[in-house]
Protein backbone atom coordinates (compact mmCIF):
# COMPACT_ATOMS: atom_id res chain seq x y z
CA UNK A 1 0.00 0.00 0.00
CA UNK A 2 1.33 3.36 -0.93
CA UNK A 3 1.94 5.89 1.85
CA UNK A 4 3.15 9.99 1.79
CA UNK A 5 3.00 11.46 4.45
CA UNK A 6 -0.10 14.48 5.17
CA UNK A 7 1.31 17.05 4.49
CA UNK A 8 2.61 15.68 0.92
CA UNK A 9 2.66 18.63 -1.67
CA UNK A 10 0.61 17.04 -4.46
CA UNK A 11 0.10 19.51 -7.38
CA UNK A 12 1.75 19.68 -10.61
CA UNK A 13 4.12 22.22 -13.02
CA UNK A 14 4.33 24.84 -15.21
CA UNK A 15 6.24 27.61 -16.48
CA UNK A 16 5.89 31.25 -17.62
CA UNK A 17 7.07 31.29 -21.11
CA UNK A 18 5.41 28.04 -21.92
CA UNK A 19 2.06 28.43 -20.74
CA UNK A 20 1.55 32.10 -21.14
CA UNK A 21 1.67 33.91 -24.29
CA UNK A 22 0.25 37.62 -24.77
CA UNK A 23 4.52 38.54 -24.30
CA UNK A 24 3.98 42.11 -26.05
CA UNK A 25 1.17 42.69 -23.20
CA UNK A 26 0.84 43.83 -19.47
CA UNK A 27 4.01 45.80 -19.83
CA UNK A 28 6.18 42.36 -20.36
CA UNK A 29 9.52 43.40 -22.43
CA UNK A 30 11.59 40.91 -25.08
CA UNK A 31 12.88 37.48 -23.27
CA UNK A 32 15.32 35.29 -24.87
CA UNK A 33 11.91 32.67 -25.85
CA UNK A 34 10.36 35.03 -27.64
CA UNK A 35 11.83 35.10 -30.92
CA UNK A 36 13.13 31.37 -30.23
CA UNK A 37 10.60 29.55 -33.58
CA UNK A 38 12.60 32.71 -35.73
CA UNK A 39 16.18 31.47 -35.07
CA UNK A 40 17.76 28.87 -37.61
CA UNK A 41 18.04 26.36 -34.94
CA UNK A 42 14.56 26.07 -33.95
CA UNK A 43 12.96 23.24 -35.43
CA UNK A 44 10.73 24.01 -38.47
CA UNK A 45 6.65 22.81 -38.90
CA UNK A 46 5.97 23.63 -34.80
CA UNK A 47 4.96 26.30 -33.27
CA UNK A 48 6.75 28.60 -30.81
CA UNK A 49 6.13 30.95 -27.41
CA UNK A 50 4.33 33.62 -28.66
CA UNK A 51 0.60 32.88 -28.05
CA UNK A 52 1.12 29.13 -25.93
CA UNK A 53 -1.89 28.36 -23.78
CA UNK A 54 -2.18 31.53 -23.54
CA UNK A 55 -2.71 31.62 -20.08
CA UNK A 56 -2.19 34.97 -19.33
CA UNK A 57 -5.86 35.30 -20.18
CA UNK A 58 -7.29 32.24 -19.01
CA UNK A 59 -5.02 32.39 -15.89
CA UNK A 60 -8.38 31.82 -13.42
CA UNK A 61 -9.95 29.35 -15.47
CA UNK A 62 -6.95 27.23 -15.18
CA UNK A 63 -6.31 27.61 -11.36
CA UNK A 64 -10.26 26.55 -10.62
CA UNK A 65 -9.46 23.50 -13.02
CA UNK A 66 -6.41 23.01 -10.75
CA UNK A 67 -8.84 23.80 -7.75
CA UNK A 68 -11.18 20.79 -9.01
CA UNK A 69 -8.13 18.74 -8.91
CA UNK A 70 -7.49 18.90 -5.81
CA UNK A 71 -3.82 20.02 -5.89
CA UNK A 72 -2.14 20.93 -2.67
CA UNK A 73 0.50 23.21 -4.56
CA UNK A 74 0.99 24.59 -7.97
CA UNK A 75 4.89 24.90 -9.64
CA UNK A 76 4.90 27.70 -11.98
CA UNK A 77 7.62 30.26 -12.77
CA UNK A 78 7.99 34.23 -12.74
CA UNK A 79 8.35 35.61 -16.01
CA UNK A 80 11.76 37.92 -15.40
CA UNK A 81 11.07 40.21 -18.46
CA UNK A 82 7.24 40.58 -17.21
CA UNK A 83 8.69 42.05 -14.03
CA UNK A 84 11.75 43.76 -14.61
CA UNK A 85 11.64 46.55 -17.47
CA UNK A 86 15.62 46.98 -18.54
CA UNK A 87 18.83 47.00 -16.68
CA UNK A 88 18.47 49.92 -14.45
CA UNK A 89 16.04 47.42 -12.55
CA UNK A 90 12.74 49.48 -13.32
CA UNK A 91 9.92 47.11 -11.97
CA UNK A 92 6.82 46.74 -14.04
CA UNK A 93 3.42 47.41 -11.90
CA UNK A 94 1.51 45.82 -14.47
CA UNK A 95 3.72 42.47 -14.24
CA UNK A 96 3.66 42.75 -10.45
CA UNK A 97 -0.05 42.43 -10.39
CA UNK A 98 -0.32 40.04 -12.51
CA UNK A 99 1.26 37.29 -10.31
CA UNK A 100 -0.16 39.08 -7.32
CA UNK A 101 -3.75 38.06 -8.27
CA UNK A 102 -2.51 34.48 -9.57
CA UNK A 103 -1.09 33.84 -6.28
CA UNK A 104 -3.65 35.27 -4.46
CA UNK A 105 -6.02 33.18 -6.35
CA UNK A 106 -4.27 30.21 -5.08
CA UNK A 107 -4.15 30.77 -1.82
CA UNK A 108 -7.67 30.97 -1.85
CA UNK A 109 -8.31 28.04 -2.68
CA UNK A 110 -5.59 26.56 -0.29
CA UNK A 111 -3.03 25.62 -3.07
CA UNK A 112 0.13 26.49 -1.44
CA UNK A 113 2.59 28.45 -4.45
CA UNK A 114 5.64 27.07 -5.33
CA UNK A 115 7.49 29.71 -7.05
CA UNK A 116 10.10 28.98 -9.92
CA UNK A 117 12.41 32.47 -10.31
CA UNK A 118 14.01 31.92 -13.68
CA UNK A 119 13.00 29.00 -16.53
CA UNK A 120 14.71 29.77 -19.01
CA UNK A 121 13.35 32.71 -20.49
CA UNK A 122 16.08 35.66 -19.88
CA UNK A 123 15.38 38.93 -20.69
CA UNK A 124 17.25 40.69 -23.79
CA UNK A 125 18.05 43.67 -22.40
CA UNK A 126 20.68 41.43 -20.11
CA UNK A 127 22.66 41.12 -23.19
CA UNK A 128 23.32 45.02 -22.82
CA UNK A 129 25.55 43.64 -19.96
CA UNK A 130 27.04 40.53 -21.68
CA UNK A 131 24.48 38.13 -20.75
CA UNK A 132 24.71 34.70 -19.31
CA UNK A 133 28.55 35.30 -20.05
CA UNK A 134 29.44 37.90 -17.65
CA UNK A 135 29.33 38.19 -13.81
CA UNK A 136 26.70 41.00 -14.37
CA UNK A 137 23.82 38.00 -15.02
CA UNK A 138 24.33 37.62 -10.91
CA UNK A 139 24.28 40.98 -9.83
CA UNK A 140 20.85 41.71 -12.00
CA UNK A 141 19.42 38.18 -11.21
CA UNK A 142 20.13 39.10 -7.53
CA UNK A 143 18.17 42.60 -8.00
CA UNK A 144 15.49 40.78 -9.66
CA UNK A 145 14.93 38.39 -6.29
CA UNK A 146 14.67 41.48 -4.04
CA UNK A 147 11.98 42.61 -6.23
CA UNK A 148 9.75 38.93 -6.04
CA UNK A 149 11.34 38.73 -2.36
CA UNK A 150 9.76 41.96 -1.55
CA UNK A 151 6.14 41.66 -3.45
CA UNK A 152 5.24 38.10 -2.50
CA UNK A 153 7.51 37.27 0.29
CA UNK A 154 4.87 37.37 2.95
CA UNK A 155 2.53 35.06 0.69
CA UNK A 156 5.29 32.39 -1.02
CA UNK A 157 7.07 30.04 1.48
CA UNK A 158 8.88 27.55 -1.49
CA UNK A 159 11.16 29.15 -3.83
CA UNK A 160 13.21 27.25 -6.85
CA UNK A 161 15.92 29.59 -8.17
CA UNK A 162 16.77 28.49 -11.61
CA UNK A 163 15.06 25.91 -13.34
CA UNK A 164 17.64 22.91 -14.57
CA UNK A 165 20.72 25.24 -14.40
CA UNK A 166 22.86 21.75 -15.79
CA UNK A 167 20.28 21.94 -18.97
CA UNK A 168 21.63 25.45 -19.91
CA UNK A 169 25.52 23.79 -19.62
CA UNK A 170 24.55 20.77 -21.47
CA UNK A 171 22.01 21.18 -24.12
CA UNK A 172 21.53 25.16 -23.71
CA UNK A 173 21.41 25.24 -28.02
CA UNK A 174 18.91 22.47 -28.30
CA UNK A 175 16.51 24.45 -25.93
CA UNK A 176 17.30 27.88 -27.14
CA UNK A 177 18.68 29.31 -23.67
CA UNK A 178 22.27 30.70 -24.66
CA UNK A 179 22.33 33.77 -26.97
CA UNK A 180 23.68 33.34 -30.54
CA UNK A 181 26.22 36.48 -29.17
CA UNK A 182 27.29 33.90 -26.34
CA UNK A 183 31.01 33.33 -26.29
CA UNK A 184 31.83 31.83 -23.29
CA UNK A 185 32.29 28.05 -22.31
CA UNK A 186 29.22 26.37 -21.06
CA UNK A 187 30.81 25.97 -17.74
CA UNK A 188 31.73 29.44 -17.17
CA UNK A 189 28.21 29.57 -18.07
CA UNK A 190 27.04 27.63 -15.53
CA UNK A 191 29.42 28.98 -13.00
CA UNK A 192 27.53 32.26 -13.25
CA UNK A 193 24.46 30.70 -13.37
CA UNK A 194 25.58 29.22 -9.60
CA UNK A 195 26.72 32.00 -8.53
CA UNK A 196 23.34 33.75 -9.28
CA UNK A 197 22.07 31.07 -7.55
CA UNK A 198 24.10 31.70 -5.01
CA UNK A 199 23.77 35.43 -4.56
CA UNK A 200 19.22 34.48 -4.57
CA UNK A 201 19.71 31.84 -1.99
CA UNK A 202 21.90 34.18 0.52
CA UNK A 203 19.69 37.47 0.00
CA UNK A 204 16.05 34.96 0.41
CA UNK A 205 17.64 33.98 3.75
CA UNK A 206 18.08 37.78 5.03
CA UNK A 207 15.26 39.03 3.95
CA UNK A 208 13.20 35.77 4.71
CA UNK A 209 13.99 33.78 7.31
CA UNK A 210 11.15 31.44 7.20
CA UNK A 211 10.72 30.76 3.47
CA UNK A 212 12.75 27.87 2.05
CA UNK A 213 14.36 28.29 -0.87
CA UNK A 214 16.30 25.26 -3.13
CA UNK A 215 17.96 24.95 -6.83
CA UNK A 216 15.62 23.19 -9.14
CA UNK A 217 17.98 20.59 -11.43
CA UNK A 218 17.35 18.13 -13.69
CA UNK A 219 18.43 14.20 -11.84
CA UNK A 220 18.70 10.81 -13.43
CA UNK A 221 20.67 8.02 -12.39
CA UNK A 222 23.09 7.03 -15.11
CA UNK A 223 23.69 3.40 -16.14
CA UNK A 224 26.77 1.82 -17.07
CA UNK A 225 25.85 -0.09 -20.15
CA UNK A 226 27.92 -2.99 -19.52
CA UNK A 227 30.20 -4.07 -16.65
CA UNK A 228 33.44 -3.25 -18.73
CA UNK A 229 35.48 -1.38 -16.05
CA UNK A 230 35.90 1.48 -18.80
CA UNK A 231 32.16 1.60 -19.42
CA UNK A 232 31.41 1.96 -15.48
CA UNK A 233 34.31 4.93 -15.32
CA UNK A 234 32.06 6.63 -18.05
CA UNK A 235 29.45 6.13 -16.24
CA UNK A 236 31.07 8.03 -12.90
CA UNK A 237 32.28 10.77 -14.94
CA UNK A 238 28.77 11.13 -16.93
CA UNK A 239 27.68 10.96 -13.19
CA UNK A 240 29.36 14.18 -12.76
CA UNK A 241 29.20 16.32 -14.98
CA UNK A 242 25.26 15.40 -15.86
CA UNK A 243 24.39 15.41 -11.98
CA UNK A 244 26.65 16.19 -9.54
CA UNK A 245 28.58 18.94 -10.07
CA UNK A 246 25.27 20.97 -9.63
CA UNK A 247 23.89 19.83 -6.54
CA UNK A 248 27.46 19.75 -5.13
CA UNK A 249 28.58 23.52 -6.03
CA UNK A 250 24.99 24.27 -3.90
CA UNK A 251 24.66 21.55 -1.39
CA UNK A 252 28.21 21.23 -0.38
CA UNK A 253 29.65 24.93 -1.55
CA UNK A 254 32.42 23.78 -3.83
CA UNK A 255 33.16 22.02 -7.26
CA UNK A 256 34.20 18.35 -6.79
CA UNK A 257 37.87 17.74 -7.15
CA UNK A 258 37.00 15.76 -9.85
CA UNK A 259 35.74 18.49 -11.80
CA UNK A 260 38.55 21.10 -11.29
CA UNK A 261 40.80 18.38 -12.22
CA UNK A 262 38.76 17.38 -15.39
CA UNK A 263 38.80 21.36 -16.29
CA UNK A 264 42.60 21.37 -16.21
CA UNK A 265 42.68 18.11 -18.50
CA UNK A 266 40.58 19.45 -21.01
CA UNK A 267 42.45 22.69 -20.71
CA UNK A 268 39.63 24.80 -19.93
CA UNK A 269 40.00 27.58 -16.93
CA UNK A 270 37.13 29.24 -14.98
CA UNK A 271 36.97 32.44 -13.77
CA UNK A 272 35.90 32.53 -10.25
CA UNK A 273 36.29 35.93 -8.12
CA UNK A 274 37.65 35.15 -4.22
CA UNK A 275 34.01 36.95 -3.19
CA UNK A 276 32.39 34.13 -5.01
CA UNK A 277 34.30 31.53 -3.46
CA UNK A 278 33.43 33.01 -0.30
CA UNK A 279 29.15 33.18 -1.27
CA UNK A 280 29.38 30.00 -2.88
CA UNK A 281 30.66 27.98 0.44
CA UNK A 282 27.67 29.69 2.37
CA UNK A 283 24.60 30.06 0.39
CA UNK A 284 23.62 26.44 1.43
CA UNK A 285 19.38 25.43 0.48
CA UNK A 286 17.11 24.11 2.50
CA UNK A 287 15.57 21.86 0.28
CA UNK A 288 16.47 19.90 -3.31
CA UNK A 289 14.21 20.11 -6.09
CA UNK A 290 14.62 18.38 -8.83
CA UNK A 291 13.35 17.31 -12.66
CA UNK A 292 13.05 13.74 -13.77
CA UNK A 293 11.88 12.29 -16.77
CA UNK A 294 14.08 9.16 -17.30
CA UNK A 295 17.76 7.76 -16.72
CA UNK A 296 20.46 7.86 -19.09
CA UNK A 297 22.61 4.58 -19.97
CA UNK A 298 26.57 5.48 -21.07
CA UNK A 299 29.64 3.45 -22.32
CA UNK A 300 32.80 4.59 -23.13
CA UNK A 301 33.48 5.44 -26.69
CA UNK A 302 36.31 6.09 -29.00
CA UNK A 303 37.11 9.59 -30.16
CA UNK A 304 35.94 8.88 -33.38
CA UNK A 305 33.10 7.67 -31.94
CA UNK A 306 32.39 11.04 -30.32
CA UNK A 307 32.94 13.18 -33.65
CA UNK A 308 30.00 10.85 -35.25
CA UNK A 309 27.46 11.09 -32.41
CA UNK A 310 28.08 15.17 -32.13
CA UNK A 311 26.48 15.74 -35.48
CA UNK A 312 23.08 14.40 -33.89
CA UNK A 313 21.75 17.30 -31.14
CA UNK A 314 21.18 15.70 -27.64
CA UNK A 315 18.39 16.84 -25.59
CA UNK A 316 17.44 17.17 -21.96
CA UNK A 317 16.91 13.19 -22.14
CA UNK A 318 18.26 11.87 -25.30
CA UNK A 319 21.43 11.38 -27.35
CA UNK A 320 24.19 13.56 -24.54
CA UNK A 321 27.71 12.84 -25.52
CA UNK A 322 30.60 14.22 -23.71
CA UNK A 323 33.66 14.01 -25.31
CA UNK A 324 36.51 12.44 -23.15
CA UNK A 325 33.93 11.18 -21.10
CA UNK A 326 30.86 8.96 -22.59
CA UNK A 327 28.03 9.01 -24.55
CA UNK A 328 24.56 7.41 -23.92
CA UNK A 329 23.15 5.11 -25.83
CA UNK A 330 19.55 3.22 -25.35
CA UNK A 331 18.80 0.95 -23.02
CA UNK A 332 17.73 -2.25 -24.35
CA UNK A 333 15.07 -2.95 -21.20
CA UNK A 334 13.33 -0.15 -21.04
CA UNK A 335 10.09 1.30 -23.49
CA UNK A 336 10.62 4.59 -24.98
CA UNK A 337 7.93 7.33 -24.87
CA UNK A 338 6.41 8.45 -28.55
CA UNK A 339 8.99 11.40 -28.47
CA UNK A 340 11.95 8.91 -27.80
CA UNK A 341 12.71 9.53 -24.14
CA UNK A 342 13.07 5.95 -22.03
CA UNK A 343 10.48 5.24 -19.42
CA UNK A 344 12.45 4.42 -16.07
CA UNK A 345 9.95 4.21 -12.86
CA UNK A 346 12.55 2.29 -10.52
CA UNK A 347 15.06 4.53 -11.87
CA UNK A 348 13.39 7.22 -10.01
CA UNK A 349 13.38 5.50 -6.66
CA UNK A 350 16.87 5.19 -7.29
CA UNK A 351 17.49 8.98 -8.27
CA UNK A 352 15.70 9.78 -5.27
CA UNK A 353 17.68 7.27 -3.25
CA UNK A 354 20.99 8.70 -4.89
CA UNK A 355 20.16 12.33 -4.05
CA UNK A 356 19.30 11.61 -0.70
CA UNK A 357 22.28 9.57 0.17
CA UNK A 358 24.33 12.41 -0.91
CA UNK A 359 22.79 15.06 0.80
CA UNK A 360 20.26 14.11 3.44
CA UNK A 361 18.59 17.23 2.33
CA UNK A 362 14.16 17.12 2.06
CA UNK A 363 13.07 16.59 -1.56
CA UNK A 364 10.64 17.66 -4.40
CA UNK A 365 9.84 16.18 -7.39
CA UNK A 366 9.20 19.71 -9.41
CA UNK A 367 8.59 17.52 -12.87
CA UNK A 368 8.04 14.11 -14.14
CA UNK A 369 5.68 13.31 -17.09
CA UNK A 370 5.16 11.97 -20.45
CA UNK A 371 5.03 13.99 -23.21
CA UNK A 372 2.72 12.24 -26.10
CA UNK A 373 0.42 13.17 -29.13
CA UNK A 374 -2.89 12.88 -27.29
CA UNK A 375 -6.36 12.64 -29.12
CA UNK A 376 -9.83 14.86 -28.95
CA UNK A 377 -12.44 12.27 -29.79
CA UNK A 378 -14.89 13.90 -31.42
CA UNK A 379 -16.49 13.45 -28.21
CA UNK A 380 -14.51 15.41 -26.68
CA UNK A 381 -12.42 13.01 -24.42
CA UNK A 382 -8.78 12.11 -24.38
CA UNK A 383 -8.02 8.85 -23.21
CA UNK A 384 -5.13 9.37 -21.89
CA UNK A 385 -4.31 5.58 -20.13
CA UNK A 386 -0.77 6.17 -20.95
CA UNK A 387 -0.51 8.88 -19.00
CA UNK A 388 -2.26 7.29 -16.16
CA UNK A 389 0.46 4.09 -16.52
CA UNK A 390 2.80 6.49 -16.68
CA UNK A 391 2.22 8.21 -13.25
CA UNK A 392 1.04 5.10 -11.53
CA UNK A 393 4.40 3.84 -11.90
CA UNK A 394 6.55 6.35 -10.60
CA UNK A 395 3.83 7.05 -7.90
CA UNK A 396 5.05 3.37 -6.82
CA UNK A 397 8.16 4.52 -7.41
CA UNK A 398 8.16 7.33 -4.85
CA UNK A 399 6.42 5.53 -1.71
CA UNK A 400 8.99 3.00 -2.08
CA UNK A 401 11.85 4.97 -1.96
CA UNK A 402 9.72 7.09 0.76
CA UNK A 403 9.70 3.19 2.82
CA UNK A 404 13.04 3.02 2.35
CA UNK A 405 13.41 6.51 4.13
CA UNK A 406 13.81 9.29 1.70
CA UNK A 407 12.80 12.61 3.01
CA UNK A 408 9.98 13.74 -0.17
CA UNK A 409 8.00 16.16 0.12
CA UNK A 410 6.08 17.03 -2.75
CA UNK A 411 5.37 15.97 -6.20
CA UNK A 412 4.45 18.32 -9.12
CA UNK A 413 4.58 16.72 -12.14
CA UNK A 414 4.57 18.27 -15.51
CA UNK A 415 2.26 19.73 -16.99
CA UNK A 416 -0.85 20.81 -14.80
CA UNK A 417 -2.35 21.99 -18.57
CA UNK A 418 -0.74 21.34 -22.18
CA UNK A 419 1.92 24.02 -23.09
CA UNK A 420 4.42 24.34 -25.55
CA UNK A 421 7.48 21.91 -25.69
CA UNK A 422 10.69 23.26 -25.00
CA UNK A 423 11.57 22.55 -28.79
CA UNK A 424 8.39 19.56 -30.07
CA UNK A 425 5.86 22.68 -30.04
CA UNK A 426 2.30 22.11 -28.67
CA UNK A 427 1.62 18.14 -30.35
CA UNK A 428 4.10 16.81 -27.74
CA UNK A 429 1.49 17.43 -24.96
CA UNK A 430 2.12 16.33 -21.56
CA UNK A 431 -0.80 18.42 -19.44
CA UNK A 432 -3.84 16.60 -17.12
CA UNK A 433 -6.16 19.39 -19.03
CA UNK A 434 -5.97 19.34 -22.97
CA UNK A 435 -5.53 22.85 -24.65
CA UNK A 436 -7.86 22.82 -27.54
CA UNK A 437 -5.29 24.14 -30.11
CA UNK A 438 -2.91 22.99 -33.02
CA UNK A 439 0.83 23.84 -33.92
CA UNK A 440 -0.06 26.99 -36.17
CA UNK A 441 -4.13 27.27 -35.52
CA UNK A 442 -5.06 28.93 -31.87
CA UNK A 443 -8.37 27.53 -32.45
CA UNK A 444 -10.75 28.16 -29.02
CA UNK A 445 -7.54 27.48 -26.78
CA UNK A 446 -10.65 25.55 -24.77
CA UNK A 447 -9.97 23.60 -21.44
CA UNK A 448 -10.85 20.04 -21.89
CA UNK A 449 -10.17 17.58 -18.95
CA UNK A 450 -8.60 14.59 -20.14
CA UNK A 451 -9.17 11.10 -18.09
CA UNK A 452 -5.66 11.36 -16.39
CA UNK A 453 -7.39 14.83 -15.11
CA UNK A 454 -9.89 12.79 -13.09
CA UNK A 455 -7.61 10.20 -11.82
CA UNK A 456 -5.17 12.70 -10.41
CA UNK A 457 -8.16 13.80 -8.24
CA UNK A 458 -8.35 10.55 -7.02
CA UNK A 459 -4.85 10.00 -5.97
CA UNK A 460 -4.84 13.66 -4.51
CA UNK A 461 -7.95 13.01 -2.30
CA UNK A 462 -6.36 9.51 -1.53
CA UNK A 463 -3.09 10.79 -0.76
CA UNK A 464 -2.01 8.43 -3.03
CA UNK A 465 -3.50 5.41 -1.83
CA UNK A 466 -5.52 4.85 -4.93
CA UNK A 467 -4.17 4.65 -7.86
C1 LIG B 1 12.30 20.13 -18.84
C2 LIG B 1 11.98 21.60 -18.77
C3 LIG B 1 10.57 21.96 -19.07
C4 LIG B 1 9.83 21.02 -19.97
C5 LIG B 1 10.21 19.58 -19.85
C6 LIG B 1 9.74 18.69 -20.98
O1 LIG B 1 13.61 19.95 -19.27
O2 LIG B 1 12.28 22.10 -17.49
O3 LIG B 1 10.53 23.31 -19.42
O4 LIG B 1 9.44 21.49 -21.16
O5 LIG B 1 11.58 19.37 -19.73
O6 LIG B 1 10.60 18.83 -22.05
P1 LIG B 1 10.13 19.07 -23.52
O7 LIG B 1 9.28 20.30 -23.47
O8 LIG B 1 11.38 19.29 -24.28
O9 LIG B 1 9.39 17.87 -23.90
Amino acid sequence: MNKFPKSFLWGASTSAYQIEGSIKQGGKVESIMDTFDERQSYPKGITGFKTASNHYKHWKEDIALMAEMGFKSYRFSISWPRIIKNVKGDVNLEGIKFYNDLIDELLKNKIEPIVTMFHFDTPNFIEEVGGLDSSNFGKLFESYSKVLFENYGSKVKYWLTINELNMFALVGQTIGVISENSKATKWQIMHNLNVAQARAIKLCKQMLPNAKIGPAPNIATVYSASSKPQDYTAKLNFDQLRNWIYLDIVCRGDYSEWFKNFLKATNEELFITPEEVELLKTAKPDFIAFNYYSTLTVEHATVAEYEKSLKTPADQQSGLVIPGVGKTVKNPNLEKTQFGWEIDSIGLKNTLKEIYDRYQLPMMITENGIGARDVLTDDNKIHDDYRIEYYQKHIIAMSDALKDGVDLIGYTPWSAIDLVSTHEGIGKRYGFVYVNRDEFDEKDMKRIRKDSFYWYKDVIKTNGKKI
